[in-house]
């Protein structure tokens, strides 16, 4: 037997832990947190270390699978299910033909890439992705205020003296956003030296027990930092020099302050007005201060607006691209930002064929993709690929999308699984994970507090007969006549190179932008640079400098003068609407929000055993006791919960982590009907059946799905109902 050790990092969230594999004769036995990785220095958490029952779990689509006359699986061969769908794509309009990006390819750098090429070579506006359920309303902030739609601005945790947290909780997700390993002991470390971190979260959560807890009501964020922003301006704390220096429109954001001061707010926000000004005042007057939101500021009713007035509060405080303050993200293969230039990365240069969405990254809410299916007329969606994605789970209303994808002509999923979404598919292409692919960082690790790079090689090689996602668009793109990424793009992509390939393969063009990013050799050029030669030699990995870049403002802002716009058209109309909505409904008195486990990772880790094991591996509502006795809802019962969009059952936790009139349900449950066997017996239940899909109810800058702060009612479940 053949026993051998690896070194490789985990891509299932946003820190990038290194591992080490044990290899047994070609097959991973068990992965490791890596001691040698400079940053994440001997530490993972469960998911990564239980990611070996994903790699091998019997219950994994090893070969391509076709759906039959039956309605059911079966196994064929890659040549046929090519072969098929691409005769069927032929059939079809191009901007009939769509997909659907999930979460992981997030951290597969080829994935991410090749499906991007692929849907802007078929040049169709049906392209959606996990970011609309998750971040695309900071992109949205970030094209508004710097002109660039792919800047990530993220708090420099190692030198900051006030995180400001509004809306995550990086205990549990281990940050976001942000590429921070050990998330934990820098946290802690802004307190040891004296600095505070302040969480503002509806929930007591992991986070806001560790620190300082500002609870506050459901999306009832923006309030709460225009407040903040009344106080500041109010009292002579903004930092007049930095606003004229680094920034136009201000006015604009004065005024809008000014209409909103802390006492006005706090019946909104559940926040007293004490307490806002003194938070407002210490942030103002610490020596340096960050504010930094998540998904919890992402998936509310205003998310761009909010976004943008956390990145407002840093600035108009002269916290912006400052040691300690938000600080602008660049990649160390700057293909975000090259793909920006190229005028391949936009925001709003064009609409939705339905609602009159805008663009954000050239793509559109997920939400849409139901009517889209069902509604005809030029541009209907007919064919939709689903790459790495679980979106019957993750988008609101999984059940009218499900009612919808029967519909479509073809669709074709890539994955690791049969999930509650590809079930409705006509093919399932087995993917690779990560442990069967090479990689390079990429997205999140453009902001990162201490720049680091490392490549990974294949641990193993594919299961079955898995395939990687790029090579897979790669030969359908070729089949059908469009180029994914042709010498064309290439030129746009990387100007300064002559020596093209006829077509590119990931690893060429990302090898070749690594070296003339800002860390890079430039062929020779500058000495000390790094190329992926010299990082194969390092395969823990290499931190690139100290810390984060400063002063980059004239680099990352691409508005006239490289000045911070703060008064966009958009957002300005968008703060003068706030407010208009009422969702108070004496039928629907509380609000749900969402939540993460620590041992669950979206819809797709409860197959694994080790995850799932344990009493406490339970789909639950927290509900506040107040509420639960009210409604008669008993502790650990069944508890229905049910907004104007539909109901869902599931266990009650009464705890007081949540605030009267909050109730806390994760999503990425109630599997039915797919191949995980494990999962599909864990129970619970898809939270998102509680969401609205209504075009009304998506939010209009950022094209947000509101999953945040929905309208429900609670009341008991007879046991004898069951
Ligand atoms: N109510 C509510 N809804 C939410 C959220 C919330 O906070 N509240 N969060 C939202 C967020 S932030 C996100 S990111 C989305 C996630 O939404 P999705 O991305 O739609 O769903 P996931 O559950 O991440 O499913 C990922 C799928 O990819 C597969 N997969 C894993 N690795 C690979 C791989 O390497 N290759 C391939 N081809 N497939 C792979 C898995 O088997 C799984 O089927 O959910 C969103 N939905
Ligand atoms: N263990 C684990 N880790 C994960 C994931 C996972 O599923 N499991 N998912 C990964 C993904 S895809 C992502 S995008 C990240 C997300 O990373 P985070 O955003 O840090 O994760 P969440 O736990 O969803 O934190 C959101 C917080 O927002 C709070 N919140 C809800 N509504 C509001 C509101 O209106 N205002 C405010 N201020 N707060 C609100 C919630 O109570 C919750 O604590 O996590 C990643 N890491
Ligand atoms: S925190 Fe866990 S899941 Fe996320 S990268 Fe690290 S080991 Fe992987
Ligand atoms: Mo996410």
């Amino acid at each position: 037997m053949s026993v051998e050790t690896k070194v490789t990092y985990c891509r299932i969230c946003e820190p990038l832990c290194g591992l080490v594999a044990t290899v047994e004769d070609g097959t991973v036995t068990q992965l490791r947190p890596d001691s040698e990785h400079p940053l994440s220095r001997g530490q993972a958490c469960p998911k990564g270390i239980a990611f070996v029952d994903i790699q091998n779990d019997p219950d994994r689509v090893l070969h391509p699978l076709k759906r039959n006359e039956q309605g059911e699986f079966e196994r064929v061969s890659w040549e046929s299910a090519l072969d098929d769908i691409v005769a069927r794509l032929r059939a079809l309009p191009r901007d009939s033909i769509g997909g659907y990006l999930g979460n992981p390819p997030a951290f597969s750098y080829s994935h991410a890439t090749w499906f991007a090429a692929f849907m802007r070579a078929l040049g169709t506006k049906h392209t959606y992705s996990a970011g609309s359920q998750d971040i695309n309303s900071r992109f949205a902030a970030s094209a508004l205020l710097y002109g660039s739609v792919t800047q990530l601005p993220f708090p420099d945790l190692p030198r900051t003296d006030f995180l400001l947290m509004l809306g995550a909780n990086p205990l549990v997700s281990h940050g976001s956003a942000l590429n921070a390993p050990r998330i934990k002991d820098q946290l802690n470390g802004i307190a040891k030296r004296g600095g505070r971190v302040v969480v503002v979260d509806p929930r007591r959560t992991e986070t806001a027990r560790a620190y300082e807890h500002v609870p506050v009501r459901p999306d009832s964020d923006a309030w709460l930092l225009l407040s903040m922003l009344h106080v500041i301006f109010a009292d002579g704390l903004a930092d007049e020099a930095a606003i004229r220096e680094q920034t136009v429109g201000v006015d604009a954001v004065r005024r809008a302050a000014a209409q909103h001061p802390p006492e006005e707010t706090e019946a909104r926000t559940g926040v007293p007005a004490d307490v806002v000004r003194r938070l407002a005042r210490d942030f103002a007057t610490a020596p340096s201060a960050t504010a930094y939101g998540r998904t919890g500021s992402c998936l509310g009713r205003h998310a761009t607006v909010v976004g943008a007035l956390i990145d407002v509060l840093a600035i108009v405080t002269g916290n912006l691209d400052r040691a300690g303050g938000t600080l602008f993200s660049r990649g160390v293969i700057p293909i975000e930002e090259l793909a920006e230039r190229a005028g391949l990365a936009t925001y709003a240069t064009d609409r939705s064929r339905l609602g009159g969405f805008v663009d954000v990254l050239g793509s559109y809410p997920a939400v849409l993709m139901a009517d889209e299916i069902t509604t005809p007329g030029k541009g209907q969606l007919r064919a939709l690929f689903v790459s790495a994605g679980n979106p019957v789970l993750s988008v609101p209303n999984g059940p009218k999308l499900a009612e919808a994808l029967p519909q479509l002509e073809l669709m074709v999923s890539l994955d690791l699984y049969v999930n509650d979404t590809n079930r409705y598919a006509d093919y399932i292409l087995p993917a690779t994970t990560w442990l069967e692919r090479e990689d390079f960082p990429i997205a999140v690790a453009s902001a990162a507090p201490t720049p680091f790079f490392q490549v990974a090689e294949p641990v193993v090689p594919p299961r079955g007969e898995a395939r990687q996602e790029w090579a897979v668009y790669d030969e359908i793109a070729t089949r059908i006549g469009v180029e994914p990424l042709g010498v064309g793009l290439l030129q746009k992509l990387a100007p300064l190179t002559t020596r093209l390939p006829v077509r590119a393969n990931p690893r060429f063009l990302f090898e070749l932008l690594l070296r003339i990013g800002p860390h890079g050799d430039r062929f020779g050029l500058r000495r000390g640079g790094i190329n992926a030669r010299k990082l194969r030699a390092l395969p823990h990995g290499v931190v690139l400098d100290e810390y984060a870049a400063t002063g980059l403002r004239k680099h990352a802002v691409r508005h006239r003068g490289h000045r911070v716009r703060l008064d966009p058209p958009a957002l300005v109309e968008e703060l003068a609407r706030l407010g208009d909505r009422h969702d108070e409904d004496p039928d629907y008195p509380l609000r749900l929000i969402g939540l993460r486990e620590q041992r669950s990772h979206n819809s797709w880790m409860h197959n694994s055993p080790s995850l799932m094991k344990g009493a406490g591996r339970k789909h639950q509502a927290r509900i506040n006791p107040a509420d639960a006795d009210a409604a008669g809802v008993l502790d650990g019962a069944i508890v229905r919960i049910r907004s104007r969009f539909g109901e869902i059952e599931t266990l009650a936790l009464v705890t007081d982590d949540v605030g009267p009139g909050t109730v806390a349900v994760p999503h990425g449950w109630g599997h039915v009907g797919g191949g995980w066997e494990l999962a599909n017996k864990s129970g619970g239940a898809n939270s998102n059946r509680l969401a609205s899909s209504e075009l009304g109810d998506v939010e209009r800058l950022g094209g947000m799905a509101h999953l945040n702060g929905i309208a429900v009612a609670i009341e008991a479940v007879a046991p004898a109902a069951l």
